[in-house]
């Protein structure tokens, strides 16, 4: 059984829709951000970085892994499942997970924050982190335009991408023209454990429908830029 610590945003969704599509039993712990939760000494113990996500892996000695990226090969390895485990594969699986962690995920994160989140628009930050987005999408679209998946088979690279590249809009980067992509896209969303995952711990594209909902989401967000 893993504990999993969680909010609704794609590095935690990774971790859910990686769950999901592992079938493993685990349990939902929703840390609350806007009240900083992530920053109690009780969390910290776990994550010494005080984000989310976190696992907790009761089935070994109540062990505690931090950083998305270390938390889906962790479970790809427990499970032997989600990347190939011959070296050339695992090391295909890995190039791609490190692209998403150290490109996709920092870029458009920061789209968001100067996009969305930031009181002062500052344009040409929002350009910089847009356009950085845009042409690493471009990246994985020549990649998709080849392969059906990112690193060789379905993996953990495919899940945390598309936790991230799912919400092009949030972050007002365009996916024109990018067919490749846009078929990755569409082929991840009508996967049943993509679907179920990105709603855990709560759905939040219900949220974003709504105007009052979603001032309140960017509201909770702009607390997180304060230490
Ligand atoms: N590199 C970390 C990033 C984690 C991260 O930035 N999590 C965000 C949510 S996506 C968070 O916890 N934000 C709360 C805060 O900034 O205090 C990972 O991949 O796990």
């Amino acid at each position: 059984m893993i504990d999993l610590y969680t909010a609704p945003t794609p590095n935690g969704w990774k971790v859910s829709v990686t769950l999901e599509e592992l079938g493993m039993p685990y349990t939902v712990h929703a840390v609350d951000l806007a009240r900083k939760e992530q920053h109690q000494d009780w969390y910290l113990k776990l994550n010494p970085n005080g984000r989310i996500p976190t696992i907790v892996d009761r089935g070994n000695d109540h062990f505690a892994v931090f950083e998305s990226g270390a938390i889906l090969i962790y479970l790809a390895e427990k499970s032997g499942r989600l990347m190939s485990s011959d070296p050339a594969g695992r090391s295909k699986v890995l190039q791609w997970l490190m692209f998403q962690m150290g490109g996709v995920g920092p870029m458009m994160g920061q789209a968001n924050v100067f996009y969305r989140y930031f009181p002062d628009k500052i344009q040409p930050a929002i350009d910089r982190y847009q356009n950085e987005s845009r042409r690493l999408f471009e990246v994985l679209d020549r990649q998709l335009g080849q392969h059906e998946w990112l690193a060789g088979d379905y993996s953990i690279a495919d899940i945390a991408h598309w936790c991230w590249v799912r919400s092009y809009k949030w972050s007002g980067v365009s996916v024109d023209g990018l067919t490749h992509l846009r078929r990755w896209l569409d082929a991840m969303k009508e996967r049943p454990a993509c679907r179920r995952g990105v709603e855990v711990p709560v759905k939040i594209e219900s949220l974003l429908g709504n105007d009052k909902a979603t001032a309140d989401f960017v509201n909770k967000a702009r607390l997180n830029l304060q230490r």
